[in-house]
């Protein structure tokens, strides 16, 4: 099975798909958008968001289908717990993220603030912030409610939601969001970070990074 991954390396929904294929031990080919409004990408993937992941010359989009995609492919090991409420939970977890913060925050909304509606820098960061805070509010009640009974979202093994988190934490520091109020998110955070799966799906481990002083 040949699988290629069509992302960037600050393709944050792309860098969920990223950890999954790590965590599963499955090789891919990394293949580098330099934007998602290419005709070429957008031929690829007529939804014209990143990622996409080609799988035997045939394109599935939705950093979320993926994953289920690769988490029926490859079972072993999963992205899930045991037990089946603990498995809609990580889901619920990992959809508020997913489904209800990422897509209000994303470029392509950012820019619609800026250019259709006038909002200014500072308007847009407002946003931003205020969307992280509402979503980290409730993973950060939720977490605290469920206990430490291992370092990651759900226990002694990472899962979807904790796939889900890390990229989102680290957009959250890119548009400078406090993150004081939530410590158990950046314990989790950082103990996933110190996992190689994790560490080798980081913006800055792929190939198209462009370096600290282009990236500023
Ligand atoms: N729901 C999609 C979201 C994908 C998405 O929004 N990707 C962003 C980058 S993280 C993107 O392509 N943005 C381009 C834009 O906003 O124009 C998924 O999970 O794959």
């Amino acid at each position: 099975m040949q699988l290629r991954l069509h992302t960037r390396y600050q393709n944050s929904a792309g860098q969920r798909v990223r950890i999954v294929l790590n965590l599963k031990r499955i090789a891919y080919e990394y293949v580098p958008i330099g934007s998602p409004r290419d005709a070429g990408y957008q031929r690829l993937n007529p939804q014209g968001l990143m990622p996409a992941l080609e799988i035997d010359g045939r394109v599935v989009a939705q950093s979320m289908a993926i994953i289920e995609l690769l988490e029926e492919l490859f079972p072993a090991p999963s992205i899930y717990p045991a037990d089946p409420i603990e498995r809609a939970e990580t889901r619920a977890f990992a959809y508020l993220i997913a489904a209800d913060l990422h897509p209000v925050n994303n470029q392509r909304v950012r820019k619609y603030l800026a250019e259709k509606l006038g909002a200014d820098e500072a308007g847009q960061l407002a946003w931003y912030q205020h969307w992280v805070a509402v979503t980290f509010t409730s993973l950060e009640t939720q977490s605290q409610q469920r206990g430490g009974d291992g370092p990651y979202c759900f226990g002694a093994t990472p899962t979807l939601a904790d796939a889900c988190l890390v990229p989102q934490m680290a957009n959250a520091r890119r548009f400078g969001c406090d993150l004081t109020a939530y410590p158990r998110l950046v314990a989790i955070d950082a103990a996933c970070r110190e996992l190689q799966a994790f560490a080798d799906a980081a913006p800055e481990a792929q190939p198209d990074y462009p370096g600290e002083t282009a990236k500023a």
